[in-house]
């Protein structure tokens, strides 16, 4: 690793811009220097390489397999059909492994290699996506409830979603002289950055949106949370919340999973400032000297919640009002046709764990038209004026907007090319989620992506022996604790810890209030299952009514969590919640 601190080349780097051009250009090695390692990921990109052959290269005393990896910056989600298949061809002509759907509405690419990136970057802007600000600490990809094309109310949530993405780019000019050949002109290289100042933030920060009842962006798990408020059809505006984060380092108390606190109530033309106001108080109260301990819910916890909540107030020149009460249903995803109020439709497919192939999808043998099948949907809907594909925070994809006259047309493509898999997965296939992990994820201690397979098929096995295979139980891999799959809010949740070990986590809800616990440690596929197999035949015997199974170990005491979660929503909320 680089010698220089993370906050040190930050701040030396002529707004991001480093010796990126230099590294690039270097013939001798597929890898940047080790500084523009760390300056990449502001543009969208990651240097990798592949794990499955490391030693092997280590061996025969070559260098590793170096490639990267690059995520676009697609605020909710969303794609038009001309742009899918602009994606499609890049992921074609220059990736490995097809497009991947993040756990945060983005595209990911795999394998590019380092004389490929600036021709991928550059056909990724001219499908009109860009990749600035993607990775870094920075503001992601702003995550949206999934479907906001059901209603007018949930279209304006889309759009504020993506106005308060715009505001928070940063102003810097690297991005389009470093990969779209834009001329430097005076200025360059100290260009103002009013929101994130030249060190940017601590850590990097994530927003979302929720709209009730679903809770597919797990507006708890975000730095910077929206819950929606729509009343009579019309959006009054939102509770913010605060603080959420997943990641952890094993065995280090000092890092752990945190749920966001509902702050208050905005209306929806304070949303940009509420929000301005929380990542500037971020950017200048949050740790810059341990960078495990950098996130917003650290230094919540450190300085306290009214503390948080006075200093937004203050940036902000208002205070919020009091909180407005919600219910959240679900965390998972609608499948199938939903109709909205303007006469089109809405279309929910199941991705299995957001991998978009054609051949054998990773961990399993079965071959896949899934790439071409997509194709053909955005093709026909080319000319459907408003249709476009929605990636959804749970690593699905919603073709929405598809007018009344195509839809045959698009189930019967759905059908040809087997994405029809929602329909006769099990909920808990369905609703499965699992990271990238290895071989390409630099911190992957165990499988989760092509584990994912095999571990369901468990799990259906063991749901099927004590006759409950409809039980709608919510399921993640990470293959470490940083839980890109959000884990610590699933009902069942693996862990990575070691190869082909994990740390069974239950006890979540699957409404993404409620975090999970550590139930067993580091413990392999043979004593997962044992450790499950006895708790669905309970659960089985002993749920009461529609009871999850995360609620119902809490209930029966089979995991211990204080409920609500010491951090996390009011007591009056979650009761309204659960009415
Ligand atoms: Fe993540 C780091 C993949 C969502 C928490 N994440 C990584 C890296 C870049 C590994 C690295 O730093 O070298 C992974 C690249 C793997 C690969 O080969 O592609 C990676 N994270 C992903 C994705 C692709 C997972 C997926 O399977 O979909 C998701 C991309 C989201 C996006 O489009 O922006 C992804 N990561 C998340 C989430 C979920 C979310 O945001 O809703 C989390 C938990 C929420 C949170 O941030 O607290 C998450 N990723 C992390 C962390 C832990 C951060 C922390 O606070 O400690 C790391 C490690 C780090 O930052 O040091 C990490
Ligand atoms: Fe990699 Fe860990 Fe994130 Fe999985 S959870 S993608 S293994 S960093």
């Amino acid at each position: 690793m680089s010698a220089h601190s993370v906050e040190d080349i930050k701040r030396a780097s002529a707004r991001l811009r480093g010796s990126l051009l230099e590294s690039l250009a270097n013939p001798l090695t597929g890898a940047l220097n080790e500084d523009d390692q760390t300056l990449i990921k502001y543009h969208g990109s990651y240097q990798q390489d592949d794990r499955d052959v490391r030693e092997e290269r280590r061996v025969a005393k070559l260098e590793p397999a170096y490639s990267f990896m690059i995520r676009t910056r697609t605020p909710g989600g969303v794609v038009a059909p001309a742009q899918w298949l602009k994606l499609d061809s890049i992921a074609t002509r220059f990736a490995e492994r097809g497009l991947r759907i993040t756990t945060r509405q983005a595209f990911q690419y795999h394998g590019v290699i380092k004389t490929e990136l600036k021709p991928t970057m550059q056909a990724i802007n001219a499908a009109l996506i860009d990749t600035l600000a993607a990775c870094g600490d920075v503001n992601r990809n702003v995550a949206v409830a999934a479907n906001p094309l059901v209603s007018a109310s949930h279209a304006q949530v889309f759009a504020q979603a993506a106005a308060l993405s715009e505001h928070l780019l940063p102003n810097t000019r690297a991005y389009y002289e470093i990969w779209l050949d834009e001329e430097r002109v005076a200025g360059s290289g100290s260009e103002d950055e009013p929101v994130y100042g030249q060190a940017y933030l601590p850590r990097k920060f994530k927003i979302g949106f929720a709209i009730p009842p679903y809770n597919d962006v797990d507006v708890f798990a975000q730095d910077l949370g929206y819950i929606a408020i729509i009343e009579n059809g019309e959006l009054q505006g939102y509770n913010v919340t605060v603080g959420g984060g997943m990641g952890a380092t094993h065995g280090d108390a000092e890092t752990y999973p945190r749920v966001g606190d509902v702050i208050g109530f905005v209306a929806p033309d304070q949303v940009i400032p509420v929000g301005v106001a929380v990542v500037t108080a971020q950017r200048d109260f949050g740790n810059r000297q341990v960078r495990k301990r950098a996130r917003l819910k650290y230094t919540i916890d450190d300085r306290g919640l009214d503390w948080f909540k006075s200093e937004v107030e203050r940036r902000a020149g208002f205070t919020l009002l009091p909180a407005r009460p919600f219910a959240f249903r679900h965390n998972g995803d609608r499948f199938g046709w939903v109709d909205g109020d303007d006469g089109r439709a809405h279309l929910t497919l199941r991705i299995p764990a957001g991998r978009i192939v054609d051949g054998a999808l990773d961990g399993r043998g079965e071959t896949l038209t899934h790439l071409s099948g997509l194709r053909e949907i955005a093709q026909l809907l080319l000319d459907a004026e408003g249709s476009q594909f929605r990636m959804t925070p749970n690593q699905n994809l919603t073709v929405a907007g598809v007018p009344a006259a195509l839809r045959e047309r698009v189930d019967a493509l759905v059908a040809e090319h087997g994405l029809d898999g929602y329909r006769s997965a099990s909920p808990v296939r369905r609703n499965a989620l699992a990271c990238v992990a290895l071989p390409t994820c630099a911190l992957a201690m165990a499988e989760a992506e092509r584990y994912l397979p095999d571990f369901v098929a468990e799990v259906e096995r063991l749901l099927q022996r004590h006759a409950i295979p409809d039980a709608s139980i919510n399921l993640r891999i990470s293959g470490c604790p940083n839980g890109c799959s959000r884990p610590y809010l699933g009902e069942i949740a693996l862990v990575g810890k070691a190869p082909g070990r994990y740390n069974l986590m239950l006890g979540a809800d699957h409404r993404g209030q409620r975090l999970n616990t550590l139930y067993r440690e580091n413990i392999g596929e043979a004593e997962i299952a044992a450790a499950l197999d006895p708790l669905f035949g309970a659960y089985a015997a002993q749920r009461e009514g529609d009871e999850g199974f995360g609620d119902y170990l809490v209930r029966s005491q089979v995991v211990s969590i204080p409920y609500p979660t010491p951090t996390g929503i009011p007591i009056a909320l979650v009761a309204e919640a659960h009415a």
